[in-house]
């Protein structure tokens, strides 16, 4: 079994995890901030089958979209003081993701 640790826009975040529950995912959604930009995005957890992972991808990838935003000037906290006033947009994917093992899975 593995985890998918997804991070996605919060534009995309209720099309992605209903897709996921109606092909029979179990998700759990996290409200989360990205480090950078340092505004929200979402995390979801879908723990799953090893045999299901590129499943889960294919949705990921289906029903989140990529974009560009503008960098806002709190976000150069997140990248020293030296960019500060320069205006620059950064790409942000429609998905981020890590594929963890997982060594115990239970419900109690
Ligand atoms: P943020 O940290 O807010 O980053 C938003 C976008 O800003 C990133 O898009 C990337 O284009 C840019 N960016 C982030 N950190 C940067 C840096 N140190 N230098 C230059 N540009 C930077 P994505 O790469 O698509 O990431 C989207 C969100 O996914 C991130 O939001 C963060 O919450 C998460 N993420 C991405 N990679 C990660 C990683 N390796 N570990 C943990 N979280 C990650």
């Amino acid at each position: 079994m593995k985890i998918i640790v997804a991070i996605v826009n919060n534009d995309d975040s209720a099309i992605v995890s209903s897709a996921l529950t109606q092909d029979g995912f179990f998700v759990t959604k996290l409200s989360t901030t990205g480090g950078f930009l340092m505004v929200g995005n979402t995390t979801l957890l879908i723990g799953t089958d090893d045999n299901k992972i590129d499943r889960v991808k294919e949705i990921l990838h289906k029903y989140s979209s990529t974009h560009k935003q503008h960098v806002p000037s709190s976000a150069s906290f997140g990248r020293g003081l030296h960019k500060d006033g320069v205006s620059e947009e950064v790409t942000v994917n429609g998905a981020t993701f890590f594929v963890l093992n997982v060594e115990e899975f239970g419900k109690l």
